[in-house]
């Protein structure tokens, strides 16, 4: 097994050393919990595809499934394959912050956001990366030109987010049709830009903040179609505690922005 490519979290300083991990240019992170029925073949396939120019960072919260073991198992067979592992579940936000923190040090240029339920589309990857060129936030997008590209989510779950895209876009008045897609892609330029220690939302206001805040550096937020498939193995980890956050801080960002303390 290739030891440069296992990372651990346990204890972090924020120190991964300043070398590049690989040649590559974008890093894909994809967080997990519990997520074994789904991992070994999303790994699989993202390999395949483009494991000559992407490198993959899965950050595990010592999932319970052995979700972990499968991504070590699978480190053997590449170079492109990272493993993080937490002590506990501790958010899907934390999770990406660390991310972040990692790819900025190693020196990655585009950071692409992916989660491991095969509800994106590893073919999408594409997409994303022939678009990035030049741009500063690519998000997939279900909710383009009022179109509603959602496969087999409860007819409840869909009006949910529908409607959260639509309020968040009335209150924030950030031209972006589905503000908590979590398929999306960063320049660089644009973490680096973000004091991404002060960010502690999770789950859906994660999404939304990290698009606010962006924005209101005066990037740029394009969206691509995307269709977002619910997931067929596994449950969503997303409670209603997160629904209730990210009608909250909405509020919060935009008073804060409001008042010149973002
Ligand atoms: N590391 C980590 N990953 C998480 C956590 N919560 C959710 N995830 C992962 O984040 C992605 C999206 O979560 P999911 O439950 O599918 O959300 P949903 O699609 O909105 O229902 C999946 O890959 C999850 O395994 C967490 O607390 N820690
Ligand atoms: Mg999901």
């Amino acid at each position: 097994m290739p030891e440069q490519n296992i990372l651990t979290l346990e204890p972090f300083n924020g120190d991964y050393g300043v070398e590049p991990a690989s040649s590559a240019q974008t890093l894909v992170i994809i967080p997990t919990f519990n997520e074994a029925d789904n991992i070994g073949r999303l790994l699989g396939e993202l390999l395949a595809r483009y494991s000559s120019f992407i490198d993959i960072l899965v950050i595990d919260d010592n999932s319970p499934d052995g979700t972990a073991d499968i991504v070590r198992s699978m480190q053997g067979k590449t170079n492109a394959l990272y493993l993080m592992t937490r002590q506990c579940k501790m958010g899907l936000g934390t999770a990406y912050i660390t991310g972040f923190n990692y790819a900025l040090q190693k020196g990655y240029h585009y950071i692409l956001e992916m989660d491991a339920d095969y509800s994106h589309d590893p073919a999408d990857v594409q997409r994303f990366l022939d678009a990035m060129s030049g741009a500063h936030l690519l998000v997939g997008s279900r909710y383009m030109n009022n179109t509603v590209n959602v496969v087999n989510w409860p007819l409840g779950r869909l009006i949910l987010s529908r409607m959260a895209s639509i309020y968040t876009r009335m209150i924030t008045r950030m031209p972006v049709d589905d503000p908590t897609s979590g398929f999306k892609c960063f320049s660089a330029d644009v973490l680096r830009s973000l004091d991404l220690g002060r960010i502690n939302s999770q789950g859906y206001s994660f999404q939304i903040e990290m698009n606010f805040r962006a924005w209101k550096k005066g990037f740029t937020i394009r969206e691509i179609p995307i269709v977002f498939v619910d997931r067929s193995v596994g449950k969503s980890k997303m409670t209603k505690r997160n629904i209730g956050e990210a009608i909250w801080i909405v509020w919060w960002l935009t008073t804060k922005s409001l008042f010149g303390f973002l």
